[in-house]
């Protein structure tokens, strides 16, 4: 029996094992709240549906504006929709507020992906922190998995931050490219191609399709002198059409051969246990700094010890050791 206006997390877990897509959506809508009672309920509810589905695929697609991410993810989910999967795209824009517009455009974009049973679609508002996209999506990928969808995509514009937060919550990180920009970066900073485990070089098609190949070679060139991603898999380049489809399934066959590898030799579940430690740590850090920052008798010291920290007067490490050490009652 729940009473209004509460939650029933035990339902909604329940109806969303089952498939289905509203409570999918509830519920990622109750993990992205950030109402202390709502979090509690989003906790008993991911508790619930743990531990989901080993045999899954999380993948990150990053590009810059206008590489063309919306219309490879709608070429490429429909190509895996055909195969028999079921695909969850989750975006994150954490570079602008643009709000609906974007979230619109993307929609239509992925218009056909959008209709279909098979493909979930969310976009996810980030109010500019960086470290609660990890923590929700993380959260969103599994409840998307959870419910039957078992190829989930973050897709992420390439601004730089973001990269690293979502290469940490995925198995694999494609990146998409455009054709030209001769061998400089593409305004990517060298460490972007460094996370990817597959680069993408979309749009090889009329009048771009020299250009593609020749970024294909160059790219192939650059990688040489930097480092892989994961030490066992040397990063790929593949030219892609995401508009006429061509090179689509070549980029789900190499990322098929990398998982085939990764699971063999064990590297995917370490990857995926580490990932989850990782999330732990970074859950105690901001619980612990949220629990700090609302001790009453802390409140109250703040606005001095910022003061000192701002004037110069103190250092900011033994300003926290003092706030920390007052907080625990002891020595820290
Ligand atoms: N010629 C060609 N154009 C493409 C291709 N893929 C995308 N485009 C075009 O590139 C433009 C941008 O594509 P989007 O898919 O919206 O790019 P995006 O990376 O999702 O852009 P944002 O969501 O703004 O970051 C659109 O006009 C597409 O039609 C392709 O393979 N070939
Ligand atoms: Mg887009």
């Amino acid at each position: 029996m729940s009473r209004p206006g509460e939650i029933d997390e035990e339902r909604l877990a329940a109806a969303l094992k089952a498939g289905d897509r509203r409570a999918l959506a509830q519920a990622i809508t109750l993990v992205e709240s950030t109402r202390p009672d709502h979090r509690r309920a989003a906790e008993r509810m991911l508790d619930a549906v743990l531990p989901g589905p080993v045999d899954t695929i999380r993948l990150g697609i990053s590009g810059v504006p206008g590489v063309g991410k919306s219309t490879f993810i709608e070429a490429f989910g429909r190509m895996l929709i055909e195969r028999g999967h079921r695909i969850a795209v989750l975006a994150i824009d954490p570079s602008s507020k643009r709000g609906g517009g974007s979230i619109l455009g993307d929609k239509t974009r992925m218009a056909e992906l959008g209709r279909s049973d098979a493909a979930f679609i969310r976009p996810s508002p980030t109010r500019g922190a960086l470290g609660g996209v990890a923590r929700r999506t993380r959260e969103a990928i599994l409840l998307c998995e959870a419910a039957g969808f078992d190829v989930a995509i973050v897709e992420t514009v390439g601004v730089g931050q973001s990269e690293t937060a979502v290469a940490d919550l995925v198995d694999m990180f494609v990146l998409l490219l455009q054709p030209g920009g001769g061998d400089e970066l593409q305004g990517m900073k060298k460490g972007i191609v460094e996370l990817a485990d597959l680069i993408v070089v979309n749009k090889a098609d009329g009048d771009l399709a020299d250009a593609a190949a020749r970024t294909v070679a160059d790219y192939r060139n650059a990688l040489r002198l930097l480092r892989c991603a994961s030490p066992d898999w040397r990063t790929e380049i593949i030219p892609v059409s995401a508009l006429t489809g061509s090179g689509v399934d070549a980029v789900w066959d190499a990322i098929d051969r990398r998982r085939a590898a990764v699971a063999a030799s064990g590297a995917l579940e370490h990857r995926r246990r580490e990932q989850a430690r990782q999330a732990l740590w970074a859950e105690l850090g901001e619980a612990l700094v949220e629990a700090l920052r609302g001790d009453a008798s802390i409140r109250r010291l703040v606005p001095e010890v910022e003061r000192r920290v701002m004037a110069g007067r103190a250092s900011p490490s033994a300003a926290a050791r003092d706030l920390l050490e007052r907080f625990l009652g002891r020595p820290a």
